[in-house]
């Protein structure tokens, strides 16, 4: 193992998990473990930043746990814990909004996404979550970042954020520039609906989307349902450039099978979309439902995840809180 990689990455306590998640962040979480030292947060603190209902983040907070664990991350090999029992991510995150320049929040996208058409009315918190997801890397000095496509922007605001403080404060090379670490296939799985907007949990319809956990039945249903399109199969993948839904479905089913989307194309063109979702659930369905069942088995024992959040809450305050020691000396603050 390489001591100096270090990887961080965060979920959003906010629902559930869904195939985004999973083909975008855990899979590649899960994988780094063997290279990597890997720290991965339950980020509450992100998920305040629009209103979350008290009773309901709790689960959501142990839910997100129990997901982690049951898609392969190992609470002995890596570091598991939730945002909000390190206060040095608050503190960091105070300390990098005065880096920070409010020129560079304001071409955030996902603010803009998000606060939609009334930004006056949306969170502070909401606006300057980049910054606090700056300070979730760098206050363990991670190298790598595991994350889908979306969150391409705020990595690379991590490392001007970065950059800036080694400069302010005269410190070359004091915090490392993270590199984001996305995907190759599908950094970004769309809706199954509106193949332009990325899955999500805040999207209304559930039949958006493939839940972790959902059963057999319902994967089936809301891949039958998924918008396609109505001319068979093409052979070439220049042919599906404006027809994104269609190269949705393509691109998880050519990630599900580890077929390049080439290959898959070869083997189906002519065909109906039915046949490549008949397929598709099939795959998703063996890939999708041991995890899901899992999910359910480890949120039977709620003490045991709390556990697992705890001591990894330990493991990873006494990192933060060495690398805030020599943070707060360098900005000056006694
Ligand atoms: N559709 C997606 N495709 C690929 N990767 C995705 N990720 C999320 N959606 C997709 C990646 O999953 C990790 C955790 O994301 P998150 O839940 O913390 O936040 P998010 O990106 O805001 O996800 P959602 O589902 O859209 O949540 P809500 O609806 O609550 O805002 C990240 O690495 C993300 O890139």
């Amino acid at each position: 193992m390489n001591e100096k990689k270090i990887v961080f990455s965060g979920v959003q306590p906010t629902g559930n998990l869904h195939l985004g998640n999973y083909l975008g962040a855990l899979k590649n979480f899960v994988s780094l473990q063997k290279e990597m030292k890997c720290i991965y947060c339950v980020v509450d603190l992100h998920a305040i930043t629009t209103f979350q209902k008290p009773s309901e983040l709790e689960n959501n907070v142990l839910e997100t746990v129990a997901t982690f664990l049951a898609t392969g991350i190992n609470p002995s090999k890596s570091i598991i814990f939730n945002q909000s029992a390190v206060s040095g991510h608050a503190e960091l995150a105070w300390i990098l909004n005065c880096v920070s320049r409010i020129g560079w929040l304001n071409r955030m996208t996902q603010f803009k996404d998000k606060a939609g058409s009334d930004k006056e009315k949306a969170s502070v918190g909401l606006y300057i979550y980049p910054n606090l997801m700056a300070a979730d890397i760098l206050l363990y000095k991670a190298s790598h970042v595991p994350v889908g496509a979306d969150q391409k922007q705020h990595l690379e605001l991590s490392r001007d954020i970065a950059q800036k403080f080694n400069n302010d404060f005269n410190c070359k090379d004091f915090f490392p520039l993270p590199e984001p670490l996305i995907p190759k296939n599908v950094s970004r799985v769309m809706s199954l609906r509106d193949g332009t907007k990325k899955m999500s949990k805040s999207e209304e319809s559930d039949y958006s989307r493939i839940n972790l956990k959902d059963s057999a039945e319902e994967i089936d249903k809301k891949i039958k349902k998924a918008k396609s399109d109505s001319e068979p199969i093409p052979e070439s993948l220049k042919s599906l450039e404006k027809k994104h839904e269609a190269f949705n479905l393509i691109s998880i089913y050519s990630e599900l099978s580890k077929k390049s989307i080439s290959k898959v194309l070869n083997e189906m063109s002519g065909k109906e979309y039915s046949f490549l979702k008949s397929k598709l659930s099939e795959l998703l369905i063996s890939e999708i439902i041991p995890v899901g069942k899992e999910i359910k088995r480890l949120l039977a024992d709620r003490s045991h995840l709390k556990q697992v959040l705890q001591k990894g809450a330990q493991k990873a305050n006494i990192i933060a809180e060495e690398n805030l020691k020599n943070i707060r000396e360098k900005v000056g603050l006694i």
